[in-house]
C-alpha cells in the first residue's frame, strides 16, 4: 500500500513538473523585458507622439512604445537583444525631437569624470 502510494506520488510530481516548463519558460522571457522612460522635449500633439512611436518601433527589439506630450515622456518596452542607448536617441531625433537626459545620470558622468 505504501510503495502504491509512493509510486503515485513519484508519477504526480514528474507529471506536474513537465507541465509547468513550458510556462517557465514563458515567464524567463517576460523578465528579461527591460522597461525603459526617455524624457523627450519638442512633442506638442498626438502627432508628435505618433511620429516618435513610428520611429522608435522601427528599431531592433522595441515592443511598445508609449509616448505622451503632455508629461513630455516616452515609455519603451524592449526585449533582451535590443537597439543601442544611442539608436534610441537617434530615432526620437529623426522623428525631430530629443532626449533629455535626466539629472541623475549628468551627476554621475560628473563623479565618474573625477
Ligand atoms: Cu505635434
Amino acid at each position: 500500500m505504501k510503495l502504491m502510494t509512493i509510486l503515485f506520488a513519484a508519477l504526480f510530481l514528474t507529471g506536474t513538473s513537465a507541465a509547468f516548463d513550458p510556462f517557465d519558460g514563458d515567464e524567463k522571457d517576460k523578465k528579461k523585458d527591460k522597461k525603459m522612460v526617455l524624457n523627450v522635449s519638442g512633442m506638442v500633439c498626438g502627432v508628435c507622439e505618433g511620429n516618435v512611436t513610428k520611429e522608435l518601433k522601427e528599431l531592433k527589439g522595441v515592443k511598445e512604445v508609449k509616448a505622451s506630450h503632455e508629461k513630455n515622456k516616452v515609455k519603451i518596452l524592449l526585449s533582451a537583444d535590443h537597439a543601442s542607448d544611442e539608436q534610441i536617441s537617434e530615432a526620437v531625433k529623426n522623428a525631430g525631437f530629443e532626449v533629455v537626459k535626466d539629472d541623475k545620470k549628468k551627476e554621475k558622468k560628473k563623479k565618474k569624470d573625477r
